[in-house]
């Protein structure tokens, strides 16, 4: 395994990554962080909402007990996201889509800022806090940007939701199902600023060291992947992404 800072790219990964055409990217709340989104471990300020843990207000239980409340907390991220643009770490893994024949991005996000960076055929894990689904039939519903929320289901009239996964829930059918048959097949897998803590997305690194990739960690802070990974750099996704480009 080989630490580095944002001084430097060890010049094997870079050989590696301009003769490899399977590419996966796994981001986390960390890539968005430079964009001003608070992240979920990281100490910021939406790790509690009015004195409930966030994985209490974002649980299968709340939805259950009080729906309104879970809209409120995310109707304030809503808020928080609408003026934030994507940072360069965005802007990097973008340039991916076209560099690489085979590119996969998975994301935990739900904030859709690498979709407005340019990336296309985003695989959200976690769902997209711009989409509510009805309770009854799942219909999904885009919620604008600049425009009140909907209610109640345009097809059947029931309550609707946050299209996001919550802790206890399901991913969106199929959708882990896609990124572990695309990691098993990747030449290099990336990490990107997330605390590898919460599965079944945390599972997807091993799945791609198991079947061979190589592993490599960008992230401000150790995690327990770490030790596990070929390459860990150590630093901010928005500077050292942009590094792996340099050469382009
Ligand atoms: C930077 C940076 C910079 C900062 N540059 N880096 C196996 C074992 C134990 C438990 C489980 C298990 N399997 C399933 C579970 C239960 C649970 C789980 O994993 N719990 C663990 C916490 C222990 N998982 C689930 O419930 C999942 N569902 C499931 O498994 O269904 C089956 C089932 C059904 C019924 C019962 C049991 C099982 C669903 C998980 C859904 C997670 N949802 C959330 C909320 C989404 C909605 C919302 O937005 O509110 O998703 S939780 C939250 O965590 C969010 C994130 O996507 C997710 C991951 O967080 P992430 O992205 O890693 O962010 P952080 O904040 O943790 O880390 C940020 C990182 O960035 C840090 O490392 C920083 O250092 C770094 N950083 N600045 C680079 N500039």
């Amino acid at each position: 395994m080989e630490t580095v800072d944002s001084s430097s790219i060890p010049a094997k990964l870079r050989e590696r990554l301009a003769s490899a055409q399977k590419v996966l990217v796994l981001t986390g709340a960390g890539v968005s962080a430079e964009s001003g989104v608070p992240t979920f471990r990281g100490g910021g300020n939406s790790a509690v909402w009015k004195g409930m843990p966030f994985d209490l207000i974002s649980s299968a239980e709340m939805v259950e007990r009080d729906l309104n409340a879970v809209w409120e907390w995310f109707d304030y991220r809503r808020d928080l996201l609408r003026d934030l643009k994507p940072n360069s770490a965005h802007e990097a893994i973008a340039i991916w889509q076209d560099r690489f024949s085979e590119f996969t991005l998975v994301t935990q996000n739900v904030d859709g800022l690498h979709q407005q960076a340019g990336s296309r055929d985003v695989v959200e894990v976690h769902g997209s806090i711009w989409r509510a689904r009805c309770v009854a039939c799942q219909e999904a519903i885009e919620i604008p940007r600049n425009g009140p929320r909907p209610n109640e289901c345009q097809s059947c009239g029931e309550r609707v939701r946050p299209d996001v996964v919550l802790f206890g829930e399901l991913l969106p059918p199929g959708a882990f199902e896609y990124a572990a048959h695309m990691v098993a097949n990747c030449e290099i897998c990336f990490v990107v600023g997330t605390s590898a803590l919460v599965y079944p997305a945390a599972s997807l690194p091993e799945i791609a060291k198991a079947n061979g990739a190589l592993l490599c960690e960008v992230n401000s802070e150790r995690t327990p992947l770490s030790n596990f990974c070929d390459f860990v750099l150590t630093g901010k996704a928005g500077e050292l992404l942009p590094l792996l480009n340099s050469d382009l």
